[in-house]
C-alpha cells in the first residue's frame, strides 16, 4: 500500500498515539528513483491501523536512516511523527543497550548481557527524546500507547510531562525473573520507568508477577493482586495479555487458489514425502543451533530418511551487525553444511536452510506445504509463527512442535510440547508428531485452531485499551 505522503496535512493533536522503536511504515523507491513510504508488513500494524484511522491516530518512531531529519507526514490515514537518531545512537541505544543488553537478559541470559554505562546515557537520552515527541503530539486527556524493550523509560518521562494522558505499556518479549533481572545496575530506573505506566501489559502471567514482586521487593512499593501503588499513592496495574496473529487474514490468504497452488509447486519441487519445517529469525533465542543437531542426528542415524524426508529451515536476517548474531550465522551454516555435506544426494540435501525473508502469501504457502512445524525457542515472549501455521492449517492437518519455553505454549496446549535443551527429548517428539495418524494430528489441530481463531490480535488490542480506559 504505497500512499502519497503530505507533510501538510498533519493534524496538531491526536487523540490515540502509539510509541514504538520503528514508525509503522518502511521506506520504498520507485524505478524512476524518487521514494515513498508504505506500510510495514506484521501482526502489530495491521491491527493498530484501524483503530488509529478511527481515532485520529499518531505512531510515533524511528523512520530507520541514521543521522536523518524528516518533518511529521500523513500516510494512510495516520500521522506518522519520526524520531531522527544518530549513527552513535543507533550503535549504542539499539544494537547496544537494547539488544545487547536488554534482549539477552530478558531472554534467561541464553546469551551474555553486556553492560555500558554509555551504551545506558544513550538509551535515557532517546528514550526521553520518544517520550517528548509523544507528549508533543498527544491530545489533552488522550492515550499513549508505548510499545516493548526499547523504551521502558517512557512511560514515567511521558508521565512527568502529560500527566493527564492516559498510558499503556506492553513488553513483547519475556520479563525475567529477579534473580537476573537485579544483574541490571539501572534496575530501578527500569522499574519506575515501566511502572510509569497506567497499565503494564506482559505476554504471560508469570511476567507480571515477576514484575510485581521486583516493586514490591526492590523498590518497596505495596501490590495488591494486579495493583501496585506508586510512592505518591496513584495506583497502576500490571498483568497478561498474550498477543497473536491477524486469523481471519492468514486463513483467508492460506485458503486462496493462488496460495494452494503455490504450495503443490513447493512439495513438487522438494520432492519429499515428509517436511518439516522451522521459521525463526536468525537469533540465539530461537533454538536454532539444538534443533538442527537434533535434525542432523535423525538423519545420520536413518530415523528420518533423506530420501524421504526434508527440513526446511528459514532463517530471516536480522540484527547483522551485532557480532553474537554473526559468529550465529556462520555456527548454523556450518552445521548446516555438514549435514548436506555428509548425508545429501544430487539435488537432494536433507536440510534446505534459506536465509532470506518472504512476503506473507509466500509464509502461507511454506506453512501449507509442509507437515510438521518445528517451534523450538529457548525462551520466546510469545512466538506468532506456531499460531500463523495453525491459522493455515485449515484441513485440520499438520502437526506443531512447540516449546515449553514460547509464551504460546501456555494458550497452544494440543501443541507436541518439548524442552529445547533436551535434545533426546526433542528427537523423539519430533518423531512422534510426524508419526501420528491423522486422526491425532486432527484432534490436536482442531483444538489449537479455536484458540487461534478466538483469540486474535484484534482480541488482544481490544482487550487492552479496554482494561487501559478502565483504570
Ligand atoms: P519475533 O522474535 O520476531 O517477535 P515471532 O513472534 O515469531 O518472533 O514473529 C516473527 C514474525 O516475522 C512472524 O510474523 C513471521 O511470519 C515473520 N517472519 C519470520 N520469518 C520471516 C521470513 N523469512 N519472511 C517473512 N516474514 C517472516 C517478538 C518476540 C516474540 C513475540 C513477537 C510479538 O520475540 O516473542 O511473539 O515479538 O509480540
Amino acid at each position: 500500500m504505497t500512499s502519497s505522503s503530505d507533510p501538510q496535512q498533519i493534524a496538531p493533536k491526536a487523540e490515540f498515539v502509539v510509541v514504538a522503536n520503528r514508525l509503522a511504515v518502511e521506506r520504498t523507491t520507485a524505478d524512476d528513483g524518487s521514494s515513498g513510504w508504505q506500510t510495514s508488513p506484521g501482526g502489530l500494524v495491521t491491527a493498530l491501523v484501524p483503530i488509529m484511522q478511527a481515532k485520529d491516530g499518531a505512531w510515533v518512531g524511528w523512520h530507520g536512516a541514521p543521522d536523518e531529519e524528516l518533518e511529521p507526514f500523513h500516510h494512510d490515514g495516520i500521522d506518522m511523527v519520526p524520531v531522527a537518531l544518530s549513527e552513535a545512537e543507533v550503535a549504542e541505544y539499539y544494537e547496544g543497550m537494547s539488544n545487547a543488553t536488554f534482549w539477552p537478559l530478558y531472554h534467561d541470559s541464553v546469551a551474555f548481557p553486556e553492560f555500558h554505562r554509555e551504551w545506558w546515557d544513550a538509551y535515557v537520552a532517546v528514550n526521553r527524546r520518544f517520550a517528548e515527541a509523544a507528549a508533543e503530539v498527544a491530545e489533552a486527556g488522550g492515550t499513549v500507547w508505548v510499545q516493548d524493550y526499547q523504551l521502558q523509560l517512557v512511560p514515567k518521562l511521558l508521565r512527568e510531562l502529560r500527566p493527564d494522558l492516559r498510558i499503556g505499556f506492553f513488553l513483547h518479549i519475556p520479563f525475567p525473573p529477579s534473580e537476573l533481572f537485579q544483574q541490571l545496575p539501572w534496575r530501578r530506573a527500569v522499574l519506575e520507568g515501566v511502572a510509569g505506566a497506567d497499565l503494564v501489559g506482559f505476554q504471560v502471567p508469570g511476567a507480571a508477577t515477576n514484575f510485581l514482586n521486583l516493586l514490591r521487593r526492590r523498590l518497596g512499593w505495596e501490590t495488591h493482586r494486579h495493583e501496585f501503588v506508586r510512592p505518591d499513592g496513584s495506583r497502576g496495574r500490571a498483568s497478561a495479555y498474550p498477543i497473536s496473529i491477524d486469523t481471519a487474514g492468514f486463513e483467508a490468504l492460506a485458503n486462496s487458489p493462488e496460495v494452494e497452488a503455490r504450495a503443490a509447486q513447493i512439495r513438487e519441487d522438494l520432492g519429499a514425502e515428509t517436511i518439516f519445517l522451522g521459521v525463526d529469525r536468525l537469533d540465539y533465542t530461537k533454538g536454532l543451533r539444538h534443533r538442527i543437531r537434533a535434525f542432523g542426528e535423525l538423519f545420520t542415524s536413518g530415523e528420518l530418511d533423506p530420501e524421504k524426508v526434508v527440513f526446511v529451515q528459514v532463517a530471516t536476517p536480522s540484527r547483522e551487525r551485532v557480532d553474537e548474531y554473526r559468529r550465529l550465522r556462520d555456527d548454523i551454516e556450518l552445521l548446516v553444511g555438514r549435514i548436506n555435506g555428509d548425508l545429501g544426494q544430487f539435488g537432494r540435501p536433507p536440510v534446505n536452510y534459506l536465509h532470506q525473508s518472504f512476503p506473507r502469501d509466500e509464509m502461507a504457502a511454506l506453512y501449507r506445504a509442509s507437515d510438521v512445524m518445528v517451534v523450538t525457542p529457548l525462551r520466546d515472549g510469545m512466538n506468532l509463527v506456531a499460531k500463523e501455521y495453525v491459522a493455515c492449517r485449515g484441513g485440520n492437518d499438520g502437526a506443531l512442535v512447540l516449546s515449553e519455553f514460547a509464551g504460546a505454549a501456555r494458550e497452544l496446549k494440543q501443541a507436541w510440547q518439548v524442552n529445547p535443551y533436551d535434545i533426546d527429548g526433542m528427537k523423539a517428539t519430533i518423531l512422534e508428531a510426524g508419526r501420528a495418524s491423522a486422526r491425532e494430528q486432527g484432534r490436536r489441530m482442531r483444538a489449537l485452531r479455536k484458540q487461534v481463531s478466538t483469540h486474535d490480535i484484534n482480541r488482544w488490542a481490544e482487550t487492552f485499551l479496554a482494561d487501559l480506559d478502565a483504570v
